[in-house]
């Protein structure tokens, strides 16, 4: 399975996504199907998490708050604070900010993949479209990602041994090169609730 389809990442308004979710539009292909337990269980559509963003110095950047559905995860962002313009949005490997946001590891990629949308390989399950911040340093993003589940047991779990963060970068992710993104400048552990 080409890489390019493991994730769907769709930008849209809550009315497509709602639209989407009954089946009214389609939203492509992925190989992951609806989150299953190892177990077998179904996924507790439903469930949610959160990460509250953080500078390093610790003053709140935004929040992040995750939503578990059938085929994969809704993630709600709002962000405060931060220079205009686009921003690297991921979710990062390990559930931790300190001593320092290199504590997130690199990006959440349980299959291996490189980096990018852009890159034939691509992308990981942790790779986001940019978040867009206007004059007021505000800026907001829906995201659905079937790459992702909230279930506990599946490799592709954010709850995965050592959890995962998302992380703000300084700079527009340009979608191929991991160093686009640029600095870490804020950072939020993924938690249940
Ligand atoms: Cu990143």
């Amino acid at each position: 399975m080409p890489g390019a389809l493991r994730l769907l990442v769709a930008a849209l308004p809550l009315a497509l996504l709602a639209a989407a979710a009954c089946g009214g539009i389609g939203v492509g292909v992925h190989d992951q199907g609806r989150p299953v337990l190892d177990d077998g269980a179904p996924g507790e559509v439903g469930a949610t998490a959160r990460a509250t963003l953080a500078a390093p110095d610790g003053q709140v950047m935004g929040e992040v708050t995750l939503t578990q559905a059938p085929s994969g995860v809704l993630i709600s962002a709002a962000v405060t604070g931060l220079a205009p313009g686009a921003h690297g949005f991921h979710i990062h490997g390990s559930g931790a900010c300190s001593p320092d946001f290199t504590a997130a590891g690199s990006h959440f990629a349980p299959g291996g993949e490189p980096h990018g949308f852009l890159h034939e390989d691509g992308p990981q399950a942790g790779d986001l479209p940019n978040i867009h911040v206007g004059e007021d340093g505000k800026g907001r993003a829906d995201y659905f990602t079937a790459a992702v589940t909230l279930d506990a047991g599946p490799e592709h779990s954010l709850f995965d041994e050592d959890g995962s963060a998302f992380i703000v970068h300084a700079d527009p992710d340009d979608y191929l090169d991991v160093a686009s993104a640029g600095a870490r400048i804020a950072c939020g552990v993924v938690e249940r609730g």
